[in-house]
């Protein structure tokens, strides 16, 4: 436990109750009990809601562009791979903007913490529907209704090669436990917290769905297992909301293989495992 003040005396302007005051709290919890002093940390967040966060943390980092939440992550591990990085995105932030990076970062098991804030909207402009919203969600710019089924985000982590993937609900308790747990994993740490948006996208009855995965003696490192569980909840229609850690293995860091490569020589990727 450190003594650290991550207080900086702005007046938070999310909406009175908004789940992102729980993230806010579970996440300085999980830092002050880490022990690791403020030189050893650094913060990334986007555009949105969800990125106010950063005025919020009197921690160093950069309040970047939307969408680019990760190459920035990226750059400051490059620059200081000893740093432990915490960057913040929302669905639209990583979803829609910064799909890209999303992928790329799990392959290259970059290590470094990521919390995606997934509300099912672009709430600071106005709730318009983002890759996760469930089909049939209105708005003004879709006043029809989407009608294209929602990204998986905890399959496509699996798929791309994190190797922890989490999902919480924003509730202080589960959100500074899964930190606590991704403290001490090297390498991507994909955590989706389940954010409900009090104006644009509310509860929907999600929460009473949510079971633990560790309860019910999940193989954390069965891909297979954690496939399935994947499966269980489509962002669309929630019978059974399995939450937790799906997936957590031990490999390579981006840092490290290269160090492999160097070391291996010229035909050395082949005997990387992947
Ligand atoms: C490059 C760029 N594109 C679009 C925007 C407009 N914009 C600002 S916030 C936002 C939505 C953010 O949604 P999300 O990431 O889900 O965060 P939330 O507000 O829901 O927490 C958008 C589209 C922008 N600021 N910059
Ligand atoms: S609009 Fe939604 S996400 Fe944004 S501060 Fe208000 S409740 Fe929170
Ligand atoms: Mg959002």
């Amino acid at each position: 436990m450190t003594n650290i003040n991550l207080n900086t005396g702005i007046i938070p302007t999310w909406c009175p109750g908004c789940w992102n005051f729980q993230v806010l709290a579970g996440v300085k919890n999980a830092i002050m009990k880490s022990g690791k002093k403020k030189e050893e940390l650094a913060i990334v967040a986007g555009i949105g809601c969800h990125a106010k966060i950063f005025d919020y943390l009197n921690l160093n980092g950069i309040n970047t562009l939307h969408g680019r939440v990760l190459p920035t992550c990226l750059g400051i591990k490059i620059g200081n791979p000893n740093l432990t990085v915490f960057g913040f995105s929302g669905d639209g932030d990583c979803y829609a903007e910064g799909m890209e990076h999303l992928i790329h970062t799990a392959r290259y098991n970059l290590d470094m913490k990521y919390i995606v804030h997934n509300n099912q909207v672009f709430a600071l402009t106005v709730g318009q529907p983002t890759p996760t919203t469930e089909i049939g969600f209105t708005d003004k710019t879709t006043p029809q209704g989407v009608k294209i089924a929602p990204l998986n985000p905890i399959k496509l982590m699996l798929a791309a090669g994190a190797s922890f993937v989490a999902r919480v609900y924003a509730e202080v308790g589960q959100v500074e436990e899964v930190l606590d747990e991704a403290m001490n994993h090297k390498g991507f740490c994909f955590i989706e917290v389940l954010q409900p948006c009090l104006i644009f996208h509310p509860d929907a009855g999600y929460k009473e769905k949510t079971y633990s995965l560790e309860k019910t003696g999940h193989d954390k490192t069965n891909f297979e297992a954690a496939m399935r569980k994947a499966e269980e909840f489509d962002y669309n229609k929630a019978e059974k909301i399995p939450m937790g850690i799906f997936y957590q293995i031990k490999k390579p860091v981006f840092e490290e293989q290269f160090e492999q490569l160097k070391k291996l020589g010229k035909d050395g990727w082949k005997g990387i495992k992947r």
